[in-house]
């Protein structure tokens, strides 16, 4: 369990200049023959270096030097050799789900970070990056699909009704991309000429059954695929490109070269059993995997520590790719949302990290929030300092100099320097610390000199093992609105670095200032706005994400508020100027284009654990108090505008398109409203609309409102719905998660009883995701019961899950993590389930790492 470190890193002694698979799969075992043409890296003339690969091994196997993580060979030639090891595994006992398995009959594989190690003996980093030719044999009637990365260069039939293919990659790569996949899969096809010209067939295999629902995925992927010519000059390198869609899965998907492979819920929709959340990050994960084949493949990581140079990266593209497809404005609030509802409690928690970790016992425990979605904006930041154009010459100059590399984010933040002739060593503390630093504006406007001062402080906040920070280059987008709601001309008098005071000059009239906009840098924002100009903001600022965010900088501090009031007893009392400014948004008066996507978004209030994330200690039961008296209070008050938006936004038949999309969240949103107001007529309209519904969407809102309440339609709805749905594992997930994340009372026992539920298994990751995530991250009064019910659940289900999959018991255990955040009672027993968690014997490397770092 010791920890692995950057500071560490040394280049390996051996490349592997070739490496050929020959897999024989059985029903019992498979046998793996990997034969690796290795030549040492350093001078052959001195004396001989030990060779060290990673593997699994099972103990008491004999031959080399096997420890419990791998094999050395002490004196390998120092001339160029061939090196052949043969292996036993057993693909249909791994319930890790790493490496290679099975899935509803099929073999799959998952290699990234370390799975590659569970197949073969192997050097299993990213740095050791080799061309692999792969040979599969199987029997041809269980298993007529037979795929691995690259180029079908053979295939043919064998005795015994078995066949076989061969496969070659001709790009270097590193293990951690290497797949197979063997099973009776059906095939949905296309293709796609690149602006080079070459003709690239794209095919996704599903289970024949669900042959009908993989277009929207298809058509996602061709889009990708012109969006990244267009916008980053970047084409495909293969004539073919494979996608498979497996159901047990620990990740989302994996952009295995040429052979994509993903968890089934982003791949298979149709309007009847998928949501337009569900459609939303098909598209977005499609493009993402797809886009990895740049930023990720061809130009990859030098070691783990650098998996934000490929994911930061990767998910900024998918940002901007899901952005152009859709409506900008409210991608961008949905995006900086999620930051701020998981990435934030994760950088002011035990594992707070940098976007470059320093080290790690499990690298799987570092696929965060803070590498993707925080790396992301880091990214962004690059393209905000150094504008569109700048930072597409940063982006080619990093592919001229590094394709076919493995490199470090140093690389590619010289990369962006370079290109555009600046020095950015002052963004570096955005790789090496973490903590969300906070950043306080005041303003000042001075009439007679018609000048309007800013003075920016930033401080970043002591996390584990870093105190002292260094206060980091970041870029605060500003606009300054005159009192006609026109952004004004500015003009910027100097830059005053020691105190940090910006001076905008000839401004004519005491503007409002925007701050920040569209969230140019992932911080805490504090300002001296006062709640008049929040209003005039959310009705006047050109920056739609800034319009948003000015509601939620007012409800934000109403809620505050009343949490202290319901704290200290006192009564709760509504601010009438922000029921009559959420009545302006619902009512559509604020928006001039009538987004009404945006207007759902404007009319969701700060949720419960946002808000926890900012009262200290938190009790649960008090925020739940005060936000359910603010919901409440505003679906009594803007009932009348509710009722309408409903009716109106109710469609005659279902429609993919960006209107009638929008048109189902906002109605969605006020449903959502009106149902908190326990009004037995509501029940029974929501219950209509359930039995009425042409599409997932409409049926799951209908189905959510009525969980959550404890009234005769809440079991005729979800009976209903399981009979209809139960066989179709995706949608049992959906089923799961609904009642998991209901705000019913004492939910908790439902919740158990539904892990004996046949829907329910706790081999599938999903299932758990749905049924134990959807608990934890449900409603916080239901986790964090005061009787510890809660807590108990979720100790129970890591350590049977720990025995299953470590890496699913990880995510699972994280919600524990917290902990110190809580009331004393709370601290008290969630400390008690971490530390039974750690004295479990053989507990995984993954739990055991997050356990103990939360309890250090
Ligand atoms: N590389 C792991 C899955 C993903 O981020 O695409
Ligand atoms: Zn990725």
């Amino acid at each position: 369990r010791a920890p692995v470190y950057l500071k560490d890193y040394a280049p390996p002694d051996y490349r592997f200049d070739a490496v050929s698979l020959d897999f024989y799969l059985g029903e019992d075992v498979t046998i793996v023959t990997n034969t690796m043409r290795t030549s040492p890296t350093f001078d052959g003339a001195g004396d001989a270096r030990a060779l060290f690969l990673h593997g699994d091994p099972s103990p008491g196997e004999g031959g080399y030097v096997l420890t419990a993580k791998g094999l050395t060979i002490a004196s390998p030639p120092t001339t160029p050799f061939e090196l052949a090891i043969v292996t036993e595994i057993k693909p249909q006992d791994n319930t890790e789900l790493e490496g290679l398995y099975k899935s509803s009959g099929n073999f799959c594989t998952q290699c990234e970070a370390e799975g590659f190690r569970r197949i073969t003996f192997y050097q299993d980093r990213p740095d050791v990056m080799s061309v692999f030719t792969t040979k599969i044999v199987a029997e041809k009637s269980k298993y007529p699909v037979l795929l691995s990365n690259g180029n079908l260069v053979e295939s043919g039939d064998l005795d015994g009704g078995k066949h076989f293919t061969v496969w070659e990659d001709p790009f270097p790569k590193p293990a951690y991309l290497f797949a197979l996949v063997a099973g009776d899969l059906g095939v949905v096809e296309d293709s796609f000429t690149t602006s080079g010209g070459r003709d690239v067939a794209l095919k996704i295999y599903v289970e024949a059954h669900n042959l009908d629902k993989a277009d929207f995925a298809m058509a996602s992927l061709i889009k990708s695929m012109k969006w990244d010519e267009d916008v980053f000059g970047l084409e495909y390198d293969l004539d073919l490109f494979n996608i498979v869609a497996v159901d047990d899965f620990n990740m989302g998907a994996m952009e295995n070269k040429s052979l994509n492979i993903f968890n089934s819920r982003l791949i298979l929709a149709t309007p009847t059993t998928a949501t337009d959340a569900d459609y939303a990050a098909i598209e977005g994960v499609v493009a993402h995997e797809y886009f990895h084949n740049w930023t990720g493949n061809r130009v990859t990581c030098r070691d783990w520590f650098q998996l934000s140079l490929k994911e930061g990266l990767t998910v900024y593209r998918d940002q901007e790719f899901s952005a152009d497809m859709n409506s900008r404005g409210v991608k961008r609030i949905g995006d900086v949302s999620r930051l701020r509802a998981a990435q934030f409690p994760q950088d002011s928690g035990p594992m707070a990290h940098p976007i470059r970790p320093e080290s790690y016992i499990k690298m799987d425990n570092f696929y965060t929030v803070t590498v993707y979605e925080k790396g992301a904006e880091v990214v962004r930041m690059y393209e905000t300092l150094l504008g569109k154009d700048g930072f597409r010459k940063g982006m080619d100059l990093y592919f001229k100099r590094h394709d076919g590399q493995a490199v470090t984010t140093d690389d590619f933040l010289a990369a962006m320097a370079d290109a555009n002739d600046v020095n950015l060593d002052a963004f570096l503390p955005w790789y090496t610390q973490a903590g969300t630093p906070a950043l306080d504006v005041k303003t000042k406007y001075d009439a007679t000199k018609k000048t309007f001062e800013m003075k920016c402080t930033q401080s970043i906040p002591d996390t584990p093992g870093q105190t002292n920070k260094t206060p980091t280059l970041m870029p605060i987008a500003v606009g300054l609105v005159g009192p006609d709601g026109v952004d004004m001309p500015l003009t910027l008098e100097g830059e005053d670095e020691a105190s940090k005071t910006f001076t905008f000059t000839n401004v004519a009239e005491k503007p409002t200032p925007s701050i920040l906009r569209n969230f140019s840098a992932p911080v805490k924002l504090t300002t001296d706005l006062t709640q008049e100009d929040l209003i005039f903001l959310m009705s006047n600022d050109s920056d739609a994400f800034n319009r948003w965010e000015a509601g939620q900088t007012l409800t934000r501090a109403l809620l505050l508020g009343l949490v202290d009031d319901a704290a200290s007893g006192r009564e709760l009392q509504m601010d009438a100027a922000i029921v009559d400014a959420m009545r302006k948004i619902a009512s559509g008066a604020f928006e001039a284009d009538a987004d009404k996507a945006f207007i759902a978004r404007a009319m969701t209030l700060p949720s419960e654990g946002e808000l926890s994330e900012l009262v200290s200690p938190a009790d649960p039961d008090v925020i739940h108090a005060a936000r359910d008296f603010v919901v409440k209070s505003l679906a009594r008050e803007l009932r009348p505008e509710l009722e309408r938006i409903m009716a109106e936004n109710t469609a005659e038949a279902y429609s993919n398109e960006p209107g009638p999309r929008a048109a189902r969240t906002l109605k969605i949103a006020a449903l959502g409203l009106l149902s908190r107001l326990e009004d037995p007529a509501i029940d029974a309209e929501a219950l209509r609309r359930f039995h009425a519904a042409d599409n997932m969407t409409d049926q799951i809102a209908a189905l959510a409102s009525l969980a959550s309440r404890d009234c005769p339609e809440r079991a005729e709805a979800l009976d209903a719905f399981y009979e209809r749905w139960k066989h179709d594992p995706l949608i049992m997930n959906k089923w799961l998660g609904i009642q998991a994340g209901a705000a019913l009372p004492g939910n908790v026992k439902n919740v158990v009883a539904l892990t004996k539920h046949p829907a329910f298994d706790i081999k599938n990751p999903n299932k758990v995701y749905s049924l134990v995530g959807g608990f934890v991250g449900g409603t916080p009064t239901n986790f964090h019961a005061k009787d510890g019910s809660g807590y108990e659940f979720l100790g129970d289900i890591v350590i049977e899950l720990d025995a299953v999959n470590g890496s699913v018991a990880a995510r699972m255990v994280g919600g524990f993590t917290r902990w110190k955040k809580y009331d004393e009672e709370r601290r008290a027993l969630m400390k008690a389930q971490l530390e039974r968690i750690l004295n479990v014997e053989g507990l995984s490397e993954n739990v055991f790492e997050i356990v103990s770092k939360s309890l250090e």
